[in-house]
């Protein structure tokens, strides 16, 4: 349902558009060097914001979640395409007191207060587990885009941190950014299916909510494209409507992170602008 001050039209039927966002990257006032270059860049990182035992734990209750028999079948854990391998773990902070203590501890629910200046609550939390041989990639897109669409979602005032439970190498499918693209905001064509998370989160080439090719090469002649590595227990911050990517994993390294999206408590998130039925709430916490 599109509001009439809908600002960030998208799942368009003619020809999507690329426009400017009227709204900041950077909403506190809490100005440092590096909340400046998280406004130009879209992102920040910071290395060793969890230590080896908080790993260990965390690592720990992924096994135990994977081998829970009352989990099996649970649409909260979404497995690769055609294989048993786990791609997602989502509301991993529910399903886990351990993780969510760690998270907690690690600094992120500060940073994303600075960086949308309010306070903050967790709208989605996930853990993106890429196994080593068979980790699926996770095509070109803005989340934002699909928060706005699907959820609700007002206004890009919200922030994701990754947790890094291994090291992202350059070879075992990290993050990709293509810095500068969360100030664009990039029109999607086509209307949102019925029940498309069911897809979208399993496909590694999503039909909807992507942007097509021409703009995907124009975006990356102009900003590039960042790989965004780390060692395990490193964190990076990135802009909710930066477009980013990840490559799949053929390496025997698995690549685990843990996301946490944080939305500001001033946007929070309302009827889908461009989607049917709303999503369920281990994709979109909604309001009491
Ligand atoms: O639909 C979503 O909310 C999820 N999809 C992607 C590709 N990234 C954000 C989020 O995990
Ligand atoms: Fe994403």
């Amino acid at each position: 349902m599109a509001l009439a001050e809908d600002v960030y039209t998208t799942r368009v039927s003619g020809a999507p558009r690329v426009i400017d966002r009227p709204d900041p990257v950077f909403w506190g006032e809490a100005r440092s060097a590096e909340y400046t270059d998280f406004e130009r860049r879209g992102f920040l990182q910071r290395e060793g914001v969890i230590g080896e035992a908080d790993i260990a734990t965390c690592l720990a209750e992924i096994d135990r979640i994977r081998k829970d028999p009352a989990l099996r079948g649970d649409e909260r854990i979404v497995r690769e395409d055609g294989s048993d391998e786990i791609r997602s773990i989502f509301d991993i902070l529910e399903l886990s007191d351990a993780v969510r203590g760690v998270v907690a501890a690690s600094g992120a629910y500060d940073i994303a207060r600075d960086i949308l200046g309010s306070d903050v609550y967790v709208h989605q939390s996930r853990l993106n587990y890429k196994p080593g041989f068979q980790g699926g990639a996770f095509y070109w897109h803005s989340d934002f885009e699909t928060w706005h669409a699907e959820d609700g979602m007002p206004r890009p005032r919200a922030v994701s941190a990754s947790i890094a439970l291994t090291r992202n190498t350059e070879y075992n499918g990290p993050l990709m950014i293509m810095p500068g693209t969360q100030h664009h905001f990039v029109q999607c064509a086509g209307a949102t299916p019925d029940d498309f998370y069911r897809e979208s989160l399993v496909t590694t080439m999503p039909r909807i909510g992507v942007p097509d090719e021409d703009v995907i090469t124009d975006m990356w002649h102009r900003h590039g494209i960042e790989v965004l590595t780390g060692g395990a227990g490193s964190m990076t911050m990135f802009d909710c409507n930066a477009l980013h990517a990840s490559g799949g994993n053929i390496s025997p390294m698995p690549r685990a992170n843990v996301f946490v999206v944080f939305n500001s408590v001033e946007n929070v998130i309302r009827e889908p602008f461009a989607g049917s039925a709303p999503r369920p709430g281990f994709l979109a916490k909604r309001p009491h």
